[in-house]
């Protein structure tokens, strides 16, 4: 869930809120991804650090913060706001993009169209639902929901509930959830679940009854609710746990379930883990040991530039091993 970061709880809160303000409007409303990642990764390198920042050149001491983000942030320190965010922010076209683009299945370039035809707000997207795809109809009617992050105690429900479903429908399922989750994180914006099986490698036969199977038990029992979209490996949608007794209703929450074949699983444990900063500060490292990493397998890059065949996998702690890094847990792998 890319849409809504918030890893509070440090000393550099502030500063990580306004580069991930400004590297929100490069992605949505600029499409200067270069932009929005070095902000990223500005930010991710601040929320990592255990101390407030006190100057620009402090910050500038940190890989990953250059020149133009340490101005800002001595901007900040002295002005208390950023003149480009203020501007950022009167423009009536980027906040709608902005605002906009918060509904599952509105990217950038839908919402720059919705603005050309005076779409301005999620308000003026409820009366032009015919306009809409399946994908953003579920996510206009969740949306509220949506924008809330899920705490931490009802994830641990949430992977339960799926877990004890999945060993109903075949005990030889592995399963786990991913993302901030797996990173210890007090909130998630959705539920990212890995899912393997013994039987399904990458050299036998594409499996998709796997996931089908896996969902169909979901939806039998009203736990998910919707489908965004399901093909033979990944499946996006919507799900609820179910009403305790004199409990409140629970929300709506986004859910994706990946099928894996299990010699890709740990790559995919890992990539799935992120952080997306970290996970690209590792790829770095590992190009940079000769080796290619993605989130299905590590090969080998030879002088030539071209990977060789996938190495074999059987934890994280391998890929770490490959590469030569020191293995970290997913609580560390911040940026
Ligand atoms: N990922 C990545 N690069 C991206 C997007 C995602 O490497 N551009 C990986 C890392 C995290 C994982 O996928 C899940 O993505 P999200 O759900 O977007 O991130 P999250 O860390 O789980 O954060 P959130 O709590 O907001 O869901
Ligand atoms: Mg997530």
């Amino acid at each position: 869930m890319s849409k809504r970061k918030a890893e509070t709880e440090n000393p550099n809160a502030e500063f990580c809120d306004f580069l991930m303000e400004l590297a929100n409007y490069e992605k949505n409303v600029s499409r200067a991804m270069h932009k929005y990642n070095a902000y990223r990764k500005a930010a991710g390198v601040l929320a990592k650090h255990p101390v407030r920042i006190s100057s620009g050149a402090e910050a500038k001491k940190l890989e990953g913060v250059g020149e133009k983000i340490a101005k800002k942030i001595d901007e900040f320190l002295k002005t208390g706001k950023l003149e480009k965010l203020v501007k950022i922010r009167a423009d009536d076209t980027n906040v709608a993009i902005n605002e906009l683009t918060k509904v599952t299945g509105v990217g950038p370039a839908a919402a720059k169209k919705f603005v050309d035809e005076g779409i301005m707000s999620v308000e003026d997207l409820r009366k032009n639902t015919d306009k809409l795809n399946h994908h953003q109809k579920v996510g206009l009617k969740h949306f509220e929901d949506f924008e809330e992050r899920i705490p931490r105690e009802e994830m641990v429900k949430l992977q339960d509930l799926v877990l004890a479903e999945l060993k109903k429908t075949d005990e030889e399922y592995t399963a786990e959830v991913c993302g901030s989750f797996r990173r210890g994180a007090s909130t998630s914006g959705d539920i990212d679940f890995l899912l393997t099986h013994p039987s399904f490698t990458s050299t036998s036969k594409a499996m998709p009854a796997l996931l089908h199977n896996a969902v169909k038990q979901l939806e039998k029992i009203g736990f998910i609710t919707d489908t965004l979209s399901l093909g033979n490996s990944k499946f996006m949608g919507v799900c609820r746990l179910p009403e305790e007794k004199d409990g409140p209703q629970h929300k709506y929450r986004r859910i994706d379930i990946r099928l894996l074949p299990k010699d890709q699983y740990y790559c995919a444990l890992l990539y799935f883990t992120g952080s997306d900063v970290f996970n690209k500060n590792m790829r770095q490292e590992a190009l940079d040991q000769g080796f290619t990493i993605n989130e299905y397998c590590i090969r080998p890059v030879g002088s030539t530039g071209v990977p060789g065949e996938p190495l074999p996998v059987e934890s994280e702690e391998d890929i770490f091993d490959y590469i030569g890094m020191k293995y970290k847990e997913p609580k560390e792998r911040i940026a």
